[in-house]
């Protein structure tokens, strides 16, 4: 029951598991100096990470394989891992709690979504008839520590490839737990390596070296042109990246929308998970004639939601996170208060690294510099007319991942998501969330290079032959929705 559930969440709690993380290479933990990990709810050392050292990459590249098993029996190996990872949610609702700041709604929707990602590329790989093309680099952000550290590996690895994982360094914890389990329920250590870096050497050794076959990284834009940068100078030419970057997400209400529906969606839009998802809404576009009762009810809405302890069943908003992260989102804040164009602002608690949900009135999407990747919403107004100079506005930024829109004028629904370049749109819902299997998840342009994760045309990129696996029975719904039942 959800009750025994609760008690049992509790009980891992209390009794967090000794957090020490080191290398893995083939197998074995590398040892080093170790420095202390702290919580961003409340800045308590919670455990020690020993960093991968260069000598510790020369020996994972020496000793990295693909991995050999035949596509039945990896995916058997996945599944069970699926298996392993959800019998484990107490211990991972903890670490994703006291490593990632991440409040209980949010661990259990990661935790699901990299079971998901685990099922999925499983099943396809079932019949993949393309060879693998060796040992992929997996490079994952803090944002979705456990999903889409999972999600990168478990594609190389169904594809029957070697890979060399680094997760952020700000959440390593959370990957050390996920790699035990794939090794625990199969997976060679010599195909599944664990190489936490501190800065941005490791990461570059790992994209820059002749055995590395593939890349597949999730972060900034800004990371993603270095990434390519170091692929062109150390890699085999046309080594694939595989890369999910930033984005500067745009939402357009009309005054057709429903009112209760739309605050909704917006909310969740652009403070669920501290506003820390590169899907999130950044810049909301409301129609003049509605703006000032819809602006009402959106502070309104903003005002019931609670900050504080990720642990409490009660919290809506956990901290960011790190306490530069927070300082820096909060030195934002105050700019545009200076200026006069704060409209609301919450209260944050003082321990931890919070920033509290903020409401920011611009012109439009233009007036963002960059993706400010926190709990602060931008609010624009426009005139029905002027909707087709919105759209120019949102596809100017060049970004092009998600896109919401709240209106009940179907053809309007359609004109205008034909329009704008994303990956995501979505309409009259909200626009996070992405669901492997039947909502693949991807951006376009800036924001990323495609294939979608948790999509049919995502395994292939890490074979040899994407062209000819992509037309056959690629996607296999009923055997992972069968799974996933
Ligand atoms: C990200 O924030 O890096 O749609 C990816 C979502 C997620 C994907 C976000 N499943 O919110």
């Amino acid at each position: 029951s959800d009750i025994t559930q609760l008690a049992r969440i509790n009980a891992a709690r209390l009794r967090p598991a000794p957090i020490a993380v080191t290398p893995i290479i083939d197998g074995t933990p590398s040892g080093g100096e170790a420095q202390p990990l702290t919580s961003p709810s409340d800045a308590a050392v919670i455990g020690q990470v020993t960093f991968a050292s260069s000598r510790d990459v020369d020996t994972a590249l020496a000793a990295a394989a693909p991995w050999s098993a035949a596509p039945q029996d990896r995916a058997a190996i996945l599944i069970r891992a699926a298996d392993l990872f959800e019998a484990g949610f107490g211990e991972v609702f903890a670490l994703l709690a006291v490593e990632a700041g991440k409040t209980l709604a949010d661990a259990v929707a990661e935790l699901r979504e990299a079971v998901d990602f685990l099922r999925y590329y499983a099943v396809q790989a079932r019949s993949l008839t393309a060879p693998a093309r060796g040992v992929f680099t997996c490079i994952s952000p803090w944002n979705f520590p456990l999903a889409i550290f999972s999600g990168q590996i478990a594609a190389a690895l169904a594809a029957g490839n070697g890979v060399l994982a680094k997760p952020a360094e700000t959440t390593p914890a959370i990957a050390a737990w996920a790699v035990a389990k794939l090794h625990e329920a199969g997976v060679p250590r010599s195909a599944l390596q664990l190489l936490p870096g501190l800065g941005s050497v490791i990461g570059a050794r790992l994209t820059s070296d002749a055995r590395v076959n593939g890349v597949a990284f999730t972060g900034s834009t800004a990371t993603a042109r270095r990434i390519q940068t170091a692929m062109a100078k150390g890699c085999a030419p046309g080594t694939p990246l595989i890369a999910e970057t930033g984005g500067l997400n745009a939402m357009i209400v009309d005054s057709t929308a429903l009112p209760e529906q739309a605050i909704r969606d917006i909310v969740v839009s652009a403070f669920q998970s501290a506003g820390q998802r590169c899907s999130a809404l950044r810049c909301l576009y409301v129609q003049e004639d509605i703006a000032q009762p819809f602006l009402t009810l959106l502070t309104g809405a903003m005002d019931e939601l609670s900050l504080g302890d990720p642990w409490a069943i009660a919290t809506d908003i956990g901290p960011v996170i790190t306490r530069e992260a927070a300082d820096q989102i909060n030195a934002y804040v105050e700019g545009a208060a200076k200026d006069g164009r704060l409209l609301h602002r919450l209260t944050a608690p003082t321990t931890g690294s919070f920033v509290a949900p903020a409401l920011i009135r611009v012109s439009g999407i233009g007036d963002l510099a960059q993706e400010v990747f926190g709990p602060v919403l931008h609010v624009a107004t426009f005139k029905a007319r002027e909707i087709p100079q919105v759209i120019a506005a949102i596809n100017a930024t060049g970004y092009g991942l998600t896109f919401g829109l709240h209106s009940r004028i179907d053809d309007r629904v359609q004109t205008i998501s034909e329009a704008v370049h994303a990956g995501n749109i979505y309409a009259n819902r909200n626009q996070i969330g992405a669901i492997v299997g039947s909502q693949p998840f991807g951006g376009e342009g800036l924001s990323g290079t495609g294939p979608k994760a948790g999509g049919p045309l995502y395994l292939p990129r890490f074979t040899v032959s994407q062209a000819d696996e992509t037309t056959s029975a690629w996607d296999q719904p009923a055997q992972f929705e069968a799974l996933t039942a």
